[in-house]
């Protein structure tokens, strides 16, 4: 059909007295579909042929903005020219079109899509959690803010408190008998009860969050302990003990 509608419209011109003839467009074939993993380099090949042995200009777009254009010089009617493009692109769908246009304005399109995955889950590199230390036991259910760090090979992540777990049953003697003794009360937040058995070595409260990213891997579980000594003599109770107490063994009984 290209090929007959130029000679329609070179008729046409030879017939106005026009001396130049019309040329044939460029065609312009896309690959299929493809998909790469983050981070890594995508290359799209296209094959240019031009009827008339043009040269032609042809123009690269990602996502709507053009990224990158090539030159062929003037070749072989027959030729079929292969560009390549190639960058990192975003996570997610990439539309890709590529314009081939001759000296004349004459111009073919297509379009494909590069998908960029992310198979990788974030990983939490730390956690903490404000106060750590809950003192006095006094049974009251305490705010506690939690931190943490995530890192992700791509993505955009996000992270949550997903369980809590104490040590002490929640109504172990001495305790209190107050069950119910944490509420998990937003993604970051926890409410913990500031008591411990007084039979017991003091209290550990666990926490434990789990990060994802935005392909909704799962990170590891990474754990954070908030504690309520058996005595403040004792030091502070937490998993490092108290860098402070140079007189430790002077202070408290262990069990
Ligand atoms: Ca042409
Ligand atoms: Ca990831």
């Amino acid at each position: 059909m290209k090929t007959s509608l130029s000679l329609k419209l070179a008729i046409a011109f030879v017939a106005t007295g026009i001396s130049v003839l019309a040329q044939a467009p460029p065609v312009v074939t896309c690959p299929p579909l493809s998909a790469v993993l983050c981070g890594s380099p995508a290359t799209v090949t296209a094959q240019v042929s031009e009827p008339d042995g043009q040269a032609l200009t042809v123009v690269w777009a990602v996502n709507g903005a053009n990224i990158q254009t090539n030159a062929l010089p003037a070749t072989n009617a027959l030729a079929v020219q292969e560009v390549s493009f190639t960058a990192v692109l975003p996570f997610g769908t990439n539309l890709i079109s590529i314009t081939a246009t001759d000296p004349d304005g004459n111009s073919d399109s297509c379009g494909t899509t590069v998908v960029v995955r992310d198979v990788v889950p974030p990983v939490i590199t730390s956690v903490s959690a404000n106060p750590a230390v809950l003192w006095p036991p006094n049974h009251n259910l305490i705010q506690i803010t939690v931190h943490a760090d995530v890192t992700d090979d791509c993505t955009a992540t996000t992270w949550k408190i997903i369980s809590v777990s104490s040590n002490e049953s929640q109504t172990a003697k001495g305790s209190g008998h107050t069950p119910a003794d944490w509420r998990i009360n937003g993604d970051h937040k926890v409410k913990l009860r500031a008591e411990r058995s007084g039979k017991g070595s003091g209290r550990i409260y666990t926490i434990t969050v789990q990060a994802s990213d935005a392909a909704g891997n799962l990170s590891n579980p990474k754990t954070v302990t908030v504690t309520v000594p058996h005595d403040m003599g004792k030091g502070n109770g937490n998993a490092n003990g108290n860098a402070n107490d140079k007189n430790g063994k002077g202070h408290g009984k262990g069990k």
